[in-house]
């Protein structure tokens, strides 16, 4: 019988639904595992080969977990909001819920084709109401809930109300607004109620703030900074402008040492930790008060380098610095208003990437220098950014290169204190005993004295303190979409309102156009049926609003990462319609042992849920401040793209051995045109696209050889390979082996299809082992394995669990090939040794491994078959092939037990024809046995 690869696949896919074989329960005797995967995002063009990559190696680790006695937890859901649904709903009219309805559906066939063991009856999707209501109660606790630094931890903003009332908040050490005002608690009583929200949403974790935003009018919607290229958008090259806007953000700066210092107890990728300790980006130094002439105002500024201050010549204020227009003179004021008009035209990202082009504004004031009084003119220059640190700098040319660019494009002088003193950021990293000059009475100090000196003195004279800096920014919370949670909020006077958390969920509502509208709201200003009625609990007509009863719901919705920071915890409890999970589900799972999924994600979900996940623990409702114990990024899986040469100007194509003798473009074709010899499909090319139906080529040996290129899998490259086609040909078992024999996981490896030949028909070699008999059935018998045999199971039983657990995957593949091979030259049958075979090579040949699981007779799915022990005397060796020679050259081997005598070894060497052949009836003069090692025959 052959390999019925698709009969076998469904098969047993049809099995493990019906059967739920991979339904975890939330009670068991077993210690849980829990696996998890980011989940996906349904797009239109369904999986690629490169999709799957990491869900396949969770995958193996889930099943061999289970193998291994745990209960193991492995969902799957889908991260189902977001923009290109959305977009095809603006183009098409099509009600985004439905293509995503669509879209799911082929993504479920298709993970269901590759055999994944998903508890699927725990599946999530973010767009779902059921779901997102879990989504919005975290939102409201949030926003009941304030940073406190003496507790370092989020607690409710009840208690900091009655903190107010007792004693205002001048003892109240909060993570707040930079402009919160004090207030005595006689002040606080004799607020209005508006006064009162007011203050409070500058403490609440997410608050309502005038954010200064890439707005991008044509499109009418917010970008972020790297959707934006050259001041445009990158999609349509629409004008973007800063703008502020009245925004919903996220307090996740209260977390930011929390989150650095988390990264030191979990088990993830260095990179990854890497990218997030730098987008925290923690510096220490100090803020120092400078006074403006003539005036009570101050200038803060954040300085790492206090040290330095004695070179300071000059202060810059970010242009959009609030005391600008208060400080410029009036002969300034044309220039500096120019100037802010024309930098709010770059994004942050141009103004950072552009270090040539320095440009800058004089504003007319001074400020005083705190120690020497010299009086310092104030700049306006754009490398300040507005939103870090205080937005302004003591700019100091002979320290810090972008200063000393700026000083001498404007020829602002630059007095040099440290002439010939090294005063890198290495130098100050590293020596402890440098001295600094010319400044009074930091003379004579190693940077790190000098620092602190600099600092003690500001303090005494009030005009600075230590502190430490975080470029971690608040995360801005609101988009202009349709498609996404809508937050649920409805506005009374101007304040935000949250609705009950027992009126949760608040259904996205329904709209005609899902573009902004007319006025410039977001989308759901189109909704007429968007209204809170705070009586009747319920969402009613927009013409009912009276700011009484009824009034207006929030009209942006939340961004892509906020399902996507809480689905985790709900897969332990997804059901549960009365709690986000229940105490018995979060105590039972504890937290993800195991993560997989791209580096892509680094400095945003993977921030942003560890964010929430430290504030669900200050709420006390998880037992991990951090939810996922180890992390691992799957590489990417790259395409071989396929290049075809056309003559410029021209419709002929030339063979790629030709081109030199012509100029050419490089155009991509379709990989499924080309052959693994890199031949193109030439009638296949013509009806592939009209531009080539007339086209003219140039052949080499009557063939059109494409060149390759290794890029992104991507549609636009043509090189995208679907899975469905290789399941279909080869079968989901060979697939799957074929993507970890690809190379190490970590890593990025280039996508051919013509290798997995390979892994099928070791796959059918495998087959073959449990078959032969007349007409080829299913065969085994009972009969002692032989040593051999043993040897070579235990052999891979070693390998591949050591494999597992270093999620080495690509070995294994290797290891099983090997010993499919030596048991098949064994001709084993033995069901002492092609049972456990079984089990270890189902966590990656699923189907294959069941179908003979139940050749052998089994009733149970091989699924959580116990996994085979390790044995290690199999692998002592107890023969050993000698090397016989003859006057020291080698002629033969032989296969002795390694325990005979010296004399024994002679006596079998001696009694073979193969030594009385070389010898030709001589008698040896002397035969010399090592034991274990040689026998050599002189004479
Ligand atoms: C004086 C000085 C002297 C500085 C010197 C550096 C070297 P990090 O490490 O990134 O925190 N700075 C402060 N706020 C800024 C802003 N909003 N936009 C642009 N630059 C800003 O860098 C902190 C340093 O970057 C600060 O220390 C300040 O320049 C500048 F020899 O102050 B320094």
């Amino acid at each position: 019988m052959s390999y019925k690869f698709r009969e076998i696949e469904a098969k047993w896919q049809k099995y493990w639904s019906e059967n739920q074989t991979f339904k975890a329960e939330n009670t068991s005797d077993k210690e849980k595992f829990y696996v998890l995967d980011m989940f996906p995002y349904p797009s239109g063009a369904g999986l690629h080969v490169g999709h799957p990559l990491g869900y396949i190696a969770s995958d193996i680790y889930a099943r061999y977990k289970r193998h291994k006695g745990f209960n193991v937890l492995h969902p799957q859901g889908y991260d189902s909001f977001g923009l290109p649904a959305e977009q095809y709903a603006i183009q098409t009219g099509q009600h985004p819920a439905i293509t995503t309805e669509e879209n799911i559906k082929t993504y479920r066939r298709q993970l269901d084709q590759l055999g994944f063991s998903f508890d699927w009856s725990r599946e999530v999707r973010t767009s779902d109401p059921e779901y997102y209501k879990w989504t919005q109660w975290i939102f409201i606790k949030l926003f009941n809930s304030w940073y406190n630094q003496d507790a370092n931890k989020a607690e409710p903003v009840s208690d900091l109300i009655s903190q107010f009332e007792k004693e205002g908040n001048t003892k109240v050490n909060a993570v707040c607004d930079d402009d919160t005002p004090e207030f005595s608690a006689r002040e606080w009583k004799g607020f209005t109620e508006n006064e009162k929200q007011q203050h409070l949403l500058k403490y609440r974790l997410t608050y309502l703030a005038d954010t200064e935003v890439n707005w991008c009018p044509a499109l009418g919607t917010v970008l972020a900074n790297d959707e934006i290229i050259n001041g445009v958008s990158e999609r349509g090259g629409h004008p973007v402008v800063r703008k502020k806007m009245t925004q919903w953000s996220m307090r996740i700066t209260a977390y930011a040492q929390r989150l650095l210092d988390g990264l030191q107890t979990i088990d993830w990728p260095q990179p990854l930790i890497d990218a997030q300790t730098n987008w925290i980006g923690r510096s220490v130094g100090a803020e120092v008060a400078f006074k403006i002439k003539e005036t009570e105002l101050e200038i803060p500024v954040f300085t790492t380098r206090p040290d330095t201050i004695f070179g300071a010549s000059f202060m810059t204020l970010a242009p959009e610095h609030e005391l600008v227009p208060i400080i410029t003179s009036a002969d300034q004021k044309e220039e500096v208003k120019a100037y802010i008009a024309a930098t709010a035209k770059r994004s942050e990202r141009d103004r950072l990437a552009d270090v040539n082009k320095i440009s800058g504004a004089f504003t007319g004031a001074y400020a005083e220098h705190p120690f020497t009084k010299v009086q310092l003119p104030i700049w306006i220059g754009d490398y300040v950014l507005a939103g870090y640190g205080t937005g302004a700098v003591m700019s100091v040319p002979c320290g810090d290169q972008r200063d000393y660019d700026f000083a001498k494009h404007f020829d602002i002088p630059i007095p040099n204190i440290f002439e010939g003193i090294d005063i890198s950021e290495e130098a100050f990293a590293d020596k402890e005993k440098t001295i600094i000059t010319n400044s009074d009475f930091l003379n004579g100090l190693s940077y790190k004295e000098a620092t602190r000196k600099a600092i003690a003195e500001l303090e005494s004279l009030g005009q600075g303190k230590g502190k430490v800096n975080y470029r971690l920014r608040d995360a801005v919370f609101s988009r202009q979409r349709y498609w996404g949670e809508p937050f649920p909020v409805y506005y009374k006077d101007g304040m935000p309102q949250m609705i009950n958390e027992a009126d949760l969920p608040l259904v996205l509502p329904e709209v005609e156009k899902y573009l902004p509208t007319e006025t410039g709201d977001p989308p759901l200003g189109n909704a007429t049926q968007w209204a809170w009625d705070s009586e009747q609990s319920a969402v009613v007509s927009n013409q009912l609003i009276d700011h009484k009863r009824i009034f207006p719901l929030e009209l942006n919705t939340m961004p892509g990462w906020a399902g996507s920071s809480q689905y985790f915890n709900r897969y332990m409890d997804p059901h549960n319609d009365s709690e986000i999970f229940s105490e018995k589900a979060i105590n039972y799972w504890q937290q993800v042992d195991l993560y997989i999924g791209g580096i892509e994600h680094a400095t945003g979900h993977l921030l942003y849920s560890r964010f929430w996940q430290k504030f669900m623990f200050d709420l006390g409702m998880v037992p991990y401040d951090e939810y996922a114990k180890k992390l691992i990024n799957q590489g990417m899986i790259l395409g071989t793209s396929a290049i075809v040469y056309r003559v410029k100007g021209e419709n002929t194509y030339v063979s790629k051995g030709l081109i030199a003798d012509y100029e050419v473009d490089e155009l991509h074709v379709d990989v499924g045109l080309v052959n693994s010899s890199d031949e193109l499909d030439l009638t296949g090319l013509k009806n592939w696209q009209p531009q080539y139906e007339e086209a003219e080529f140039v052949l080499e040996k009557d063939k059109y050889i494409v060149g390759r290129e290794i890029d992104k899998m991507s549609k636009s490259k043509y090189n995208v390979v679907n899975p469905d086609a290789i399941c279909e040909e080869y079968g989901a078992d060979s697939l799957r082996m074929y993507e970890m024999f690809l190379g190490p996981l970590e890593q990025a490896k280039p996508w051919n299809t013509a290798g997995i030949t390979g892994v099928h028909s070791f796959l059918k070699k495998l087959w073959r082992l449990y078959h032969g008999g007349e007409n080829g059935q299913f065969i085994v018998s009972e009969e002692q394995p032989t040593k051999a045999a043993y040897k070579q199971l235990h052999k891979t039983i070693k390998k591949v669990e050591e494999d597992i657990e270093t999620f080495s995957f690509n070995t294994s593949v290797a290891t099983f090939m090997i010993c499919v091979n030596e048991l098949t030259a064994l001709k084993c049958k033995a069901r002492d040794i092609l049972e456990p075979l079984a089990i270890i090579i189902s966590p990656y040949a699923p189907h294959i491994a069941e179908e003979l699981w139940a050749l052998l007779g089994h009733k149970e799915a091989i699924a959580t078959a116990p996994f085979p022990k390790f044995e290690a005397e199999y692998l002592v060796e107890d023969s050993k092939e000698y090397p016989i020679s003859f006057n020291g050259k080698m002629r033969f081997t032989m296969e002795l037990p390694l325990d005979l005598s010296k004399e024994d070894i002679e006596a079998a060497v001696m009694a073979n024809d193969k030594t009385q052949q070389q010898l030709q009836g001589r008698t040896p003069k002397k035969v010399i046995v090592v034991p274990g090692k040689i026998v050599n025959i002189v004479g």
